[in-house]
């Protein structure tokens, strides 16, 4: 079995720093890694991150694609295709950027086809921004949240975690 997770947000909010550290945490179980960048250090095309896990039984182990979309306007177009199968999605939001202009990266994913999809939302930069996780309570409802500060590792295993349960569990569910 392999699932894809989806890092999904505006652009800079931190979705790369993600598959940063976590290829950091899980460098033992770091099978493949994919990184396409601008001289700027925009994502191009799309990060990727595989990994190779064990389940909690250590019977079984389960392939992990992780990958993010780019940010830049410009690359829109390759989103269609990066869209494709979805076993889980992480929300990365800017705690730089209001509700609304984060708002706009989850009607991307409701273009998309992608509101059916398992679906985290990290609530990043804490260490910086200013939007509070109430706001976006509210605005959510009951999706599991998580606080991070992805530069510092903070909050980055505890998403990826998350959005695994999620994504098992929706499998588990559908059989
Ligand atoms: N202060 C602060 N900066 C962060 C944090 N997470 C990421 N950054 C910085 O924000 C910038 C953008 O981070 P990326 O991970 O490249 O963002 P991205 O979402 O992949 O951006 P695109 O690929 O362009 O869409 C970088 O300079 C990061 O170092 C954080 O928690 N706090
Ligand atoms: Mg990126």
């Amino acid at each position: 079995m392999t699932l894809r997770i989806l890092y999904h947000g505006l652009g800079m909010a931190g979705k790369t720093t993600n598959l940063e550290k976590l290829r950091e945490i899980y460098s033992d179980y770091v099978s493949d890694r994919i990184h396409q960048q601008t001289s700027e250090g925009r994502t191009v095309y799309l990060d990727i991150l595989s990994l190779s896990i064990k389940t909690r039984s250590g019977d079984k182990e389960i392939g992990v694609e992780l990958f993010t979309t780019p940010g830049q306007e410009r690359f829109r177009i390759l989103r269609k295709w990066i869209f494709g199968r979805v076993d889980g999605l992480v929300l990365v939001l800017d705690s730089t950027r209001s509700l609304e202009e984060n708002l706009r990266a989850y009607e991307e994913v409701k273009e998309y086809g992608l509101s059916g999809v398992p679906m985290v939302l990290q609530l990043n930069k804490r260490d910086v921004g200013n939007l509070s996780p109430e706001e976006v309570r509210v605005a959510f409802g009951d999706v599991p949240l998580m606080e991070a500060v992805a530069i510092a590792g903070m909050g980055v295993a505890e998403t990826f975690r998350a959005v695994l349960k999620e994504a098992l569990n929706a499998k588990a569910t559908a059989g």
